[in-house]
């Protein structure tokens, strides 16, 4: 196969760092089942989104740790094809997961679930466009549908800290503040990703094992990392509350 005369276009040792992960979402995803179904049940639902969150990425992980949910896609150029592992799993993940993630700070915002609508749809737009771009064998195409997935995470931010950060204040200065910081934190996080997808999937330029630990890392913080923060630090007026 012509993938074989590239080598640093496909996993060598990235197998080791997918199983790591796995781990630690599986773990993850244990503690905040646990955490979940002590919380008393009118304060749950940011844990079960948070349980979530972990359980579908370490199912995601499994798969790709065990070799499925991936292709080969060309990132050179007709003449000089140069056949690079894509993970399309990811997306899959991401297309739930991303999703929830909002939903949990939307939660601590006490955002109308008009506007989480509107969020959520932009956010499937951004995941739907980016896997586009990763298989897009033109570069007009690759580019372009990198361009519009951007557009969409900008848009997500822009929400973010305008509606999103007026509402939490709303909610009293302690959610304001926690919201200001973890919003900060994901707007940080999240603008990586395109970062990698260019210099991994887009390019080429890193190695296909380096790519696996640039999303490890980025994915460890944005979940696991992410969720346990604003899950301990939300007081009891930043939860949604359901009625009993
Ligand atoms: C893509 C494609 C290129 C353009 C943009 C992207 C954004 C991806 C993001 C992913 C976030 C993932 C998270 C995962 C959790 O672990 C799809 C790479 C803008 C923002 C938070």
């Amino acid at each position: 196969p012509p993938h074989l005369h590239h080598p640093e276009q496909s996993t060598q040792y990235g197998h080791t760092y997918l199983w790591v992960v796995f781990a630690i979402m599986a773990v993850s995803s244990v503690f905040f089942f646990i955490t979940s179904q002590r919380a008393s049940y009118r304060y749950r639902l940011m844990h079960t989104t948070t349980f979530f969150i972990t359980a579908i990425a370490a199912l995601s992980y499994f798969a790709m740790a065990t070799g499925v949910g991936k292709d080969f896609v060309n990132v050179g150029t007709k003449n000089d094809p140069r056949p690079r592992e894509f993970f399309y799993a990811r997306y899959i993940d991401w297309a739930f997961t991303t999703p929830l993630l909002l939903l949990d700070l939307t939660f601590l915002a006490g955002l109308p679930v008009a506007e989480i609508i509107v969020l959520i749809i932009a956010d499937l737009v951004m995941i739907i466009t980016g896997v586009i771009a990763g298989f897009h064998p033109v570069k007009t195409g690759k580019w372009g549908f990198f361009a519009f997935s951007c557009i969409a995470l900008v848009w997500i931010i822009i929400q973010l800290v305008t509606s999103g950060r007026s509402t939490a204040f709303h909610r009293g200065p302690k959610v304001g503040g926690l919201y200001n910081q973890v919003s900060l934190a994901l707007v940080v996080v999240w603008s990586l990703y395109p970062v990698a997808f260019a210099l991994c999937e887009g390019t080429g330029k890193l190695s296909a094992d380096k790519e696996i630990l640039f999303f490890a890392i980025l994915d460890v913080i944005a979940k696991p990392v992410w969720g346990a923060w604003l899950l301990f630090a939300t007081p009891d007026e930043g939860h949604v509350l359901v009625p009993e």
